[in-house]
């Protein structure tokens, strides 16, 4: 946020109700003038029972995350996949990717994709890159979503050593806020926005034991969402390696985990716990009406005909 002097029109929002929770007051630039907002408080986790932080706005200093981390030189890979009709979510993807994620750090992206041709060009800052690999065009989306992770591993096999960070991202998504190196941690689980309020209980974990993705009733902290994931490159190798055997070898025995990698992703992160949960900023959705916690919308799903462009229905 821009630093602002002293507002020649500073409009003074009336004093909040009062309530438990309490609230605080801060400057934000509205159409040119300085504008006192207050902002209600409202309780959310920011530290996990296994002391992970859980990131939201304002738990973070951004200008000083930026000091520590940009000096390092650090590569961030992103991952996307936009196999079949999904290709026309990239455009947006990759633009919104320049103004907001990791701006100022050398950031690779590699879209896998098996219409090549159809990747549109974007104008990047030095330091940032896009590369394309061609994968099979499938006719299940099932089978796309799940065969993400023997892809990414195989990937970061060629990476490990090279590049410090990856993203595992959803194509079909935009980034409207700053996402950078608050994010960066071994292993980053970001919680699903359709969730996040609901007990566990509610949670759509794979049910059946006879899946590897199994969770048992008592069992999950958060249910965490399978288009935005990520840590250091090792780490990651490790994740992407244990879903997939899990997913192939459940495959081997006719089962298919209810939300297929997202499934297996939720039952790697109860075992292996995230160094850092990523609160629902980092992964919302467009069709959803904002909470008052959200203050801000860093990357958000758009609003999709799943009938229109998926392969299968
Ligand atoms: C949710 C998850 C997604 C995955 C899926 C279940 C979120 C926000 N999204 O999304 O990550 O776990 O459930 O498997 O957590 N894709 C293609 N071509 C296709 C179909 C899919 O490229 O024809 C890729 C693409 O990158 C897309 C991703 O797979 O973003 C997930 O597919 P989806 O967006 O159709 O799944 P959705 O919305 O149910």
């Amino acid at each position: 946020m821009p630093h602002l002097s002293p507002p020649p029109h500073l409009l003074h929002l009336p004093p909040p109700p009062p309530c438990r929770t309490g609230g605080a007051e801060r400057f934000e630039e509205v159409e040119g003038h300085a504008v006192l907002f207050w902002f209600q408080a409202y309780d959310v986790v920011t530290v996990t029972p296994w002391l992970a932080p859980v990131v939201w706005e304002s738990t973070f200093d951004p200008v000083l995350m930026d000091a520590i981390f940009k000096p390092q030189n650090l590569t961030i890979a992103a991952t996307v996949f936009a196999v079949g009709k999904y290709v026309q979510f990239l455009k947006d993807f990759l633009l919104t990717s320049e103004q907001f994620f990791f701006v100022g750090f050398n950031v690779h992206i590699y879209v896998f994709t098996d219409r090549p041709e159809d990747v549109p060009k974007i104008q990047q800052a030095p330091g940032r890159q896009v590369s394309v690999r061609v994968v099979p065009s499938s006719r299940r989306w099932q089978e796309i979503s799940a065969r993400r992770m023997e892809m990414i591993h195989a990937l970061l096999l060629e990476l490990s050593g090279s590049t410090h960070y990856v993203f595992c991202l959803d194509v079909d998504s935009k980034f409207h806020g700053r996402w950078g190196p608050e994010s960066l941690s071994d292993r980053v689980a970001v919680v699903h926005p359709g969730y996040y309020r609901d007990g566990r209980s509610r949670f759509p974990y794979e049910r059946r034991p006879e899946s590897r993705a199994y969770m048992a009733p008592s069992d999950g902290d958060f249910y965490y969402c399978g288009g935005a994931f990520g840590g250091n490159v090792d780490q990651v190798l490790v994740l992407t390696q244990t879903c997939s055997k899990n997913f192939r070898d459940d495959e081997k025995e006719g089962v298919e985990a209810a939300w297929q990698e997202e499934s297996h992703l939720n039952r790697y992160f109860w075992e292996n716990k995230p160094s850092k949960v990523l609160s629902p900023e980092f992964l919302w959705q467009d069709f959803k009406l904002l909470n008052p916690e959200i203050r801000i919308v860093r990357f958000s799903g758009v609003v999709k005909n799943y009938a229109a462009i998926r392969p299968n229905v």
